[in-house]
């Protein structure tokens, strides 16, 4: 049978569902799981394509929705480096998932295959995981029918986080090469990080333990097992690890609730100064936490791992004699606290880029650096190093014992840190590596500056497509006049910057504002919020 015509036959089995459209959106495709069988068997028919066009290159499939509730599910793809897939070919996975029958379906294919100019005869070759979502088994099975079809060699990776598989991809596309990653299994990655934790780690001690909550998702059972190869030089107390129960996913748990809630999760047990951490549902985010002596919640983000990973690595590069050859930058979006750009500005003395919300904007940005920090306020992130930042630290000849112990660390780093996406365990270890560098406490890590109060909000419109976003989504284009409303409520508050957007991972409008003291941001935050709800209604229509 002619490959299209397998396509068409599996095909049938995963009918578009009628009246919707799908777009690949922050993090790929995302939404209730039940509308999913069709776009993830197309998707599977795009990483068959994608692996073609990079002459059998592996593609990576990763199914999870994150840090959405559990009723939802995803799939986004990963390209050979680890990266998020290429951007210009988002259009071609949107295309495919909106085909609306199989024949559109067929003939859609074969046009990519003549206007990308890919050779059929080219192997495809994918590898695939899922998080522990109950849905994730039906969508697998969907991805394997369109492997299937296509001819498409494939390993199925079972359950893991979201950067293991980006992990693997590398792994697995630079082998035998001089820029071989690592060992192709899950082992490898334990056995990478908790190797580069040691050396980074030499001579230095944490000050009591992290509690890490992992949100009842894939984080938990990973997080065990890298624990197991830290033989003891750190103390991790992991809860919320239950991944027997899928519907507490996400649940009054987890990185996005104690983010956009400004509160532990309600199960905490921990005492004040205990430092603890929250993982989200895919093990992509970690933000940090804890109770002061008068019981007020302190929240360290991602803004705050960004300032404290830019400032150990501006140090380093200063006690290594090779500050000259690191020229070091940090990333952030529109949600970074204010306080932490002027902080990177005015006393890390460091330039800044503010891109577009989604790690494959920040990503790129940050590769234009020798070292580049970035990271999401909501604690998605990691460093890049350059080639030549690698090359400089790999081949210094350190004049001091002082310079070559600077050297060692900054070395154990370059191994410790993902370098193809954020990832909350190699983070994990990277924020206790440096504040045991360091000697600090929470305390001492969030005295370095003072967040300015903030309020997220989640806005749900009839159609959210209609909130579109310019300049670093700080601004909204459309619809007419909504900005000039936002900013009229800005103009009355003190210290006052707030925006709103729509989510590429919810059907929902987010609105972020800041001001001078924690009344004026809720009072700002909920007044944007009312502009969008206006707009939102009165086009919308309902
Ligand atoms: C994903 C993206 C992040 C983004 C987040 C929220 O995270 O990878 O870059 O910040 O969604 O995006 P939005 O505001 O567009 O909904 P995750 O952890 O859910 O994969």
């Amino acid at each position: 049978m002619a490959s299209t015509d397998k396509i068409l036959e599996a095909s049938a089995k995963y009918p578009k569902p009628a009246e919707r459209q799908f777009q690949y959106g922050t993090a790929g495709f995302r939404m209730k799981a039940n509308l999913l069988n069709s776009v993830v068997y197309r998707v599977g028919l795009l990483a068959a394509l994608r692996s073609k066009k990079l002459n059998g290159q592996t593609i990576g499939v990763m199914i999870t929705a994150s840090h959405n509730p559990p009723e939802d599910n995803g799939v986004k793809l990963v390209d050979p480096m680890g990266e998020m897939l290429e951007a210009s070919w988002e259009q071609y996975a949107t295309q495919l998932a909106n085909a609306e029958s199989d024949d559109a379906l067929g003939k859609l294919y074969n046009k990519l295959l003549a206007d990308l100019k890919i050779k059929e005869d080219v192997p495809a070759r994918v590898i695939y995981a899922r998080d522990t979502r109950a849905s994730g088994a039906t969508l697998v099975t969907c991805l394997k029918d369109a492997l299937d079809a296509t001819g498409t060699e494939y390993t199925d990776y079972g359950y893991l986080t979201t950067p293991q598989l980006h992990y693997l991809v590398r792994c697995i596309n630079t082998k035998d090469t001089q820029y071989a990653y690592g060992d192709i299994s899950e082992k490898g990655y334990y056995e990478k990080l908790a190797a580069a934790f040691k050396l980074a780690m030499k001579g230095k001690t944490t000050k009591g333990a992290v509690t890490v909550d992992c949100a009842n998702g894939v984080g938990g059972p990973k997080l065990h097992e890298l624990v197991k190869h830290l033989d003891g030089i750190i103390d991790i107390k992991i809860v919320n690890d239950d991944v027997l129960k899928p519907e507490t996913l996400n649940s009054q748990c987890g990185a996005d609730f104690v983010k956009t809630q400004q509160r532990a999760p309600p199960s905490s047990k921990v005492g004040p100064n205990d430092r603890c951490a929250s993982l989200d549902g895919d093990a992509d985010r970690i933000i940090f936490y804890f109770a002061d002596k008068d019981n007020t919640f302190r929240l360290l983000d991602g803004d705050r791992i960004a300032t404290l990973a830019a400032s150990f690595l501006a140090d380093l590069g200063r006690q290594s004699g090779l500050a000259e050859q690191l020229k070091i930058g940090v990333v952030q979006t529109a949600y970074a606290n204010g306080a932490s750009t002027q902080y990177i500005e005015k006393s890390l003395q460091l330039p800044i880029i503010c891109t577009n919300t989604g790690v494959k904007y920040l990503h790129h940005a940050a590769a234009r650096f020798d070292i580049g920090v970035y990271f999401e306020a909501n604690g998605h992130g990691t460093v890049l190093f350059s080639p030549a930042a690698l090359k400089a630290i790999a081949t210094y000849d350190p004049k001091s014992p002082a310079q070559k112990a600077a050297l060692e660390t900054l070395q154990a780093l370059t191994e410790l840190i993902n370098q193809t996406v954020g990832d909350a365990l190699s983070d994990l270890l990277l924020v206790e590596a440096i504040l045991a560098h360091k000697g600090w406490t929470c305390q001492e890590w969030l005295l370095t500056y003072t967040d300015l109060p903030n309020r997220l909000v989640k806005v749900e419109v009839p159609d959210r497509n209609m909130f579109q976003a310019v300049d670093a989504e700080r601004k909204l284009a459309k619809p007419d006049g909504a900005q000039k409303e936002i900013d009229r409520e800005v103009g009355k508050f003190s210290m006052g910057r707030s925006f709103a957007r729509a989510s590429g991972t919810e059907d929902a409008v987010r609105v972020y504002a800041e001001a001078a003291t924690r009344t004026e941001a809720d009072g700002l935050a909920n007044q944007v919020a009312n502009i969008v709800r206006g707009f939102g209604t009165v086009v919308g229509g309902t």
